[in-house]
């Protein structure tokens, strides 16, 4: 198949309320990135944009929070993001801003143009309303009991604890976020997208694939699937707010676009800007159908790139997303990452915590991208991935060529093989091709963490090439065959300064250095990058180690901003924490659960059923993690009258080495399940606090091992 004509990426508009931690850059920004270097080392025409989200209640919420104006926190996170951004190589080539004159033009006119054309239903409807505060309530403004699962702060767009979509009048016992208080119902007049009329349309292009050029990804897919099965219904989109794009409509003062009808349009304002600034035209870019357009986003924004922005763009006749590449979350040591509760890393902290090693990120954050699954940040992986596969692989090999070429000619490319190549040689640089042919095909699938394990593998087997032929020994017997050996070598680091470049910039851009080679990377497959007699660079050392003592710095500081640790005090914290946000000081804005504090009741039972349970006071002897599963300790219980092996699903959350000793509640019988081969009899008692934190549950001290609870 021939490439398109042009591509016009995107990745989602982070909100300007806060910074980025890693989870945003693994989940919508580095594979965006590593796709557009990619396009660009091909030749492919592109324009990747990215800007600041500065609507909305996410914006003005946030202002409440830190005392400010909306304008100033935009201002302020807009250059932290920005920052973050260029420092970690993501190179957008736009990073707008949605409060800029030539955003709110462009959102405003789109606006008039749906209008005129009659898309939208103008209706007026009770909205809710502050009477303390005189003004209507946006969703983001209202709390109440979610009608799904019980959560008391879910917000009136939609409850984070179990992800439903709400209206505010779905709501149980709603309160205004301002002045806590049951708000009244006033009316209002809004505008609506009828999303009901373009049900047939997304049925077939999105179920049925009608239209489409490219399989969407499965998560996406059945996201969308669902939407669409559920029914869909007309959606208001303006609001009774005064932080936005006014509503360019006679009657309309007071209100402005909702916050997901502009951002998207931010990317179209950006694309503007970046032709005005570029002497491009903007428009083939989101009109021509020959124009590729994908869009990098997380599981949370779906069905607002997949179903809404199509429908707006479909009504003013723009192009449609070819794909829309989702990826699910990414966790942080065992907990949701989140903003609100401090729990993160932090990109622009990362930054000024490992100065030069941006590229380390980069390669953890890909290698561990949720493509198909939630994933999970452990620092102890991050060191694992740098210390075994950077240093001791990557680095490994381009090092030992290197000096060893500098030892023994001075830094020139020896002599190449001759004659026909030795199997052993034509295998190895066979591995080349492969490379470019794995890498492409993965990344063109949108399988970032396959095409940089790809990249990894070619440098695994020079590492072993090397290894086995040995030419710091082979230099004493015989010096043709080691020049041969390296001659070898140095192609494959050639071609790894090429293929690193969209996963490892500033490695890339270090290799060409050390090899003399121009700083502009393509894509040549065929080139031979360093003939016979090219005068090299001096080595600069790649990648180093990371100490235990760096990353428990890391791992201290995480877990000395959370400022409650025991149980009680924690549960404290989240009641204090709902409150809070009640009254309006604190609101998290972001996915994970922010501020509900507790999980609903399962159904009544009655004393029989309880009565068939064994519990048991015990104590854990012996603590191991099991092989080959990440989440499964195996742990040794002493019940006073016999010891039980019992697997259990902790790994992520206790060291073994900190359950040994530790008092435990039993499920004694409870029938053994085999799990990993292992065969658990009963299962431990593990109490759960709403950020997903695990505790044992104690019996007092005191109580034998062995004692029944009851
Ligand atoms: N700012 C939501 C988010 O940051 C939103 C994305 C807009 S993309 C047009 O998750
Ligand atoms: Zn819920």
């Amino acid at each position: 198949m021939s490439a398109p004509k042009r591509y016009t990426v995107t990745s989602a508009l982070p909100y300007a309320n806060g910074p980025l931690h890693v989870g945003h850059i693994a989940g919508a920004y580095l594979p965006g990135d590593i796709y557009v270097r990619y396009l660009r080392q091909r030749g492919r025409d592109v324009v990747y944009v990215c800007g600041s989200d500065e609507h909305g209640a996410a914006i003005t919420i946030q202002a409440k929070k830190e005392g400010t104006t909306p304008q100033a926190i935009i201002d302020k996170y807009h250059e932290i993001n920005k920052q973050a951004f260029k420092d970690l190589g993501i190179d957008f080539d736009i990073y707008h801003r949605t409060s800029s004159e030539l955003h709110r033009e462009t959102a405003s006119n789109y606006f008039k143009d749906l209008y005129d054309k009659g898309v939208f239903e103008e209706r007026e409807t009770e909205q809710y309303y502050d009477e303390d505060f005189s003004q209507f309530l946006a969703d983001r403004y209202i709390v109440g009991t979610c009608p799904n699962c019980g959560n008391d702060n879910a917000y009136g767009d939609q409850c984070e604890k179990c992800g439903t979509t709400l209206s505010p009048d779905e709501l149980i016992s709603p309160r205004s976020m301002l002045s806590n208080k049951p708000p009244v119902k006033r009316l209002t007049k809004h505008w609506y997208l009828p999303l009901n009329q373009y049900e047939e349309w997304l049925r077939s292009w999105i179920i049925k694939g009608e239209g489409r050029t490219e399989e969407w990804k499965v998560n996406v897919a059945g996201q969308c699937r669902s939407w669409i099965e559920q029914g869909l219904h007309p959606r208001s989109i303006t609001r009774d707010l005064d932080w936005g794009v006014p509503v360019p409509l006679p009657g309309a003062e007071g209100k402005v676009l909702y916050v997901w009808l502009d951002a998207p349009i931010g990317y179209i304002s950006a694309t503007k800007q970046w032709a005005v600034d570029n002497g491009k035209q903007w428009e083939p870019y989101w009109k021509d159908a020959e124009t590729k357009l994908v869009h990098f986003i997380g599981k949370d924004n779906i069905v607002f790139h997949c179903i809404i922005f199509p429908v707006i763009l479909k009504a003013n006749d723009y192009i449609l997303p070819t794909n829309v590449p989702a990826n699910e979350f990414m966790n942080l040591e065992g907990r949701k990452l989140s903003t609100s509760r401090n729990w993160a890393v932090w990109v622009h902290e990362y930054l000024r915590d490992f100065p030069g090693q941006e590229d380390v990120l980069r390669y953890y954050l890909c290698s561990n991208m949720p493509e198909t699954k939630d994933s999970e940040f452990t620092w102890a992986d991050f060191q694992a991935k740098n210390n075994n596969e950077l240093v001791a692989t990557l680095g490994n090999f381009v090092n030992r060529v290197m000096v060893l070429t500098n030892k023994y000619y001075n830094g020139i490319v020896p002599q190449g093989p001759q004659d026909v190549l030795k199997q052993e040689d034509a295998d190895f640089l066979a591995q080349i091709d492969r490379a470019y042919k794995n890498i492409s095909e993965s990344i063109e699938k949108y399988e970032f963490r396959a095409a940089q394990n790809s990249l990894m593998e070619l440098a695994r087997q020079g590492d072993k090439y090397l290894g086995t032929l040995e030419p710091w020994k082979l230099i004493k017997t015989d010096p043709v065959r080691t020049a041969e050996v390296l001659y070898n070598s140095l192609q494959v680091i050639g071609h790894l300064s090429q293929l690193a470049q969209p996963f490892l910039p500033n490695t890339a851009a270090k290799l060409r250095r050390m090899l003399h080679l121009n700083a502009n990377v393509a894509w040549n497959e065929q080139a031979t990058l360093l003939p016979t007699g090219y005068q090299l660079n001096q080595p600069e050392l790649l990648f180093s180690k990371i100490e235990d003592e760096t990353i428990q710095i890391q791992v201290d500081k995480l877990h000395a901003s959370q400022p409650m640790t025991t149980p009680t005090e924690e549960t404290q914290k989240s009641v204090i924490l709902s409150n809070v946000i009640l009254s309006g000081v604190e609101g998290g804005v972001e996915g994970g659960a922010e501020g509900s504090a507790y999980e609903p009741m399962k159904a009544e039972i009655v004393f029989d059923d309880f009565a068939k349970i064994d519990l048991r006071a015990g104590t854990i002897l012996a603590a191991e993690k099991v092989a080959k599963a990440d989440k499964l300790l195996k742990f040794t219980v002493d019940l006073g009258f016999e010891q039980r092996t019992i697997v259990s699903g902790v790994a992520m959350h206790f060291k073994p080495e900190q359950c040994i000793g530790q008092r435990v509640s039993i499920v004694a019988n409870l029938a053994p399940r085999k799990l990993k081969g292992i065969e658990s009899q009963g299962m431990i008692l593990l109490a759960e606090d709403s950020t997903g934190k695990l505790y044992f549950t104690e019996p007092t001290v005191g109580t034998p091992n062995g004692a029944v609870i009851r």
